[in-house]
């Protein structure tokens, strides 16, 4: 019975069909700091370093930090850092305790420790799921936001670093004067051109104050970007209660997700890197079109599904998904959303395995969970697609409604007349707009001025702020599954 705490003396124990680390984790050096240890890394990158270490590369072992909670490091301490990975397609179930990370650290209680790690001449690559707002940054125009307090704080050298920037740039200035190689830093984010993106923010930081800093980062740091793919929901109870059933000792913090995966990663490592290919990861020249494909099909369908859900009070995404006019409505928004995609990609195939992933009952991907920081996602998932399809005169009206239904999304109470949960700090600092207390046209004009998702463009396209004000009134009025259908 569940009762003892999973451990690295536990693992004798274990059912036979539950897969542990095959490799002794005591001769495993660290090789990769990963930031940002959520669920995610933990369901994805984690993984496949596993994989690695199991076939025999000891070298890559995972520092991860986190850089806001103690939560990951608190649950699994106690249990060597080990941790359920449990993968649900349907009935089938698979549980595998996963190795590779070595140690947890939580920058803000010690950022002097995480910059140790960071210095470590082993260490080769940073890895980074810091999310969208873990950027800092306005990412329509890839520029820092300069009075962000954690900005502000990190440009002074003599406080302890809070950002993604203030320990890199710290293990920066080390390894240069101590001779150890750069690092190579992998993006594991949905932005588009994640590796881009960050190069350009670190660059800007670093030559806020110094500028040969700076320059030895454009010289000597390779930023590959990434597309990352893997439905990972929010651990529940359920999940753990049903996982230390399976295997028969206690695991605080276990990961869930589905089957499929796909990381797709630029070549340029420069200092090395696991054979992550063994895993059916792969390595291409240019990422962008896999990431473009992904984040405005996977990742805008997302959105547009959690919006809705979170305006029905419909509580999952399969549970959304389950309504034929949300099906025909996404498979219109697919249909849209293909002509931006590039030709070379199957999209048919993507779209085919996207159908299944999103009825997959088993997962309980919550609405609430991906509609979380959505003012940080709209721009790049739903918005810069339908830039490009109102410029070329393309059919839109599918991505113009998920559009609609986000500022819908933003309201204080759901169809059911109960209280809409809104994780959005940045969409939370903006001034509160009372949608029943306006029109729709009052409500839009209000969004437009939201700057941060809305770029000055979008207010001076003819006839659009009325065109997402009409959508915005069809789903105030008729019902999202109503206004939806209607549009088809
Ligand atoms: C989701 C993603 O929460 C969200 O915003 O759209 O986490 C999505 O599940 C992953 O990108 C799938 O690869």
């Amino acid at each position: 019975m569940p009762g003892n705490r999973l451990s690295q003396t536990a693992l004798a124990a274990l059912p036979a069909d539950i897969a542990v680390p095959g490799y002794d984790r005591s001769k495993v050096t660290p090789g990769i700091v990963h930031l940002g240890v959520g669920a995610f890394h933990r369901a994805h990158q984690a993984v496949f370093v596993d994989d690695c270490l199991g076939r025999g590369e000891t070298d890559w072992g995972i520092v991860a930090a986190s850089m806001r909670s103690a939560d990951t490091r608190d649950a699994l301490a106690p249990q060597d850092n080990l941790y359920t990975y449990c993968e649900r397609n349907g009935q089938t179930v698979t549980y595998r305790v996963i190795g590779s990370i070595l140690e947890i650290l939580v920058s803000p209680e010690d950022p002097s420790k995480l910059i140790d790690r960071l210095s470590d001449p082993r260490v080769r690559i940073v890895t980074l799921t810091v999310t969208e707002k873990g950027y800092l940054a306005n990412l329509s125009e890839r520029t820092l936001l300069r009075s962000h307090p954690d900005v502000r704080n990190d440009l002074d050298a003599t406080k302890a670093p809070r950002s993604i920037y203030g320990v890199l740039i710290a293990a920066f200035r080390r390894r240069r004067a101590e001779g150890a190689v750069p690092l190579t830093l992998v993006s594991c984010d949905n932005l588009p051109s994640n590796g881009k993106v960050l190069n350009a923010l670190l660059v800007e930081f670093a030559g806020l104050t110094d500028s040969d800093l700076a320059a030895y980062i454009v010289q000597n740091v390779s930023c590959p970007c990434v597309m990352v793919d893997r439905i990972v929901p929010a651990t529940t109870d359920q999940d753990r209660a049903a996982v230390n059933q399976a295997l028969g000792v206690d695991d605080a913090w276990p990961v869930v997700a589905e089957p499929y995966f796909r990381w797709v990663i630029e070549d340029h490592f420069p200092h090395g890197r696991p054979e992550l290919e063994a895993s059916g990861v792969e390595f291409v020249d240019d990422v962008e079109p896999y990431e473009h494909m992904k984040l405005r099909m996977l990742n805008g369908a997302h959105t547009a599904i959690a919006a809705i859900g979170q305006i029905t009070g419909l509580e999952t995404v399969a549970d959304v998904y389950a309504d034929p006019r949300v099906r025909r409505f996404i498979d219109r928004y697919w249909s849209e959303i293909d002509p931006t995609l590039p030709s070379h990609l199957n999209g048919a195939t993507y779209v085919g395995g996207l159908r299944q992933r999103f009825a997959n009952p088993s997962l309980r991907h919550k609405a609430v969970q991906i509609a979380s920081d959505a003012s940080q996602k709209v721009p790049q998932r739903i918005l810069s697609p339908l830039a490009e399809l109102m410029d070329q005169g393309r059919p839109h009206g599918a991505v113009l409604m998920a559009a609609a239904l986000w500022i819908c999304s933003c309201a204080a109470r759901n169809e059911q007349d109960a209280p809409i949960i809104i994780n959005d700090p940045a969409f939370n600092e903006w001034p509160a707009v009372d949608q029943r207390a306006l029109s729709a046209e009052q409500v839009v004009e209000r969004f437009l001025g939201f700057d941060r998702v809305f770029t000055p463009e979008w207010r001076n396209k003819p006839g659009f702020a009325e065109t997402l004000a009409s959508a915005c009134n069809a789903i105030n009025t008729q019902g999202a599954l109503c206004a939806i259908d209607d549009i088809i």
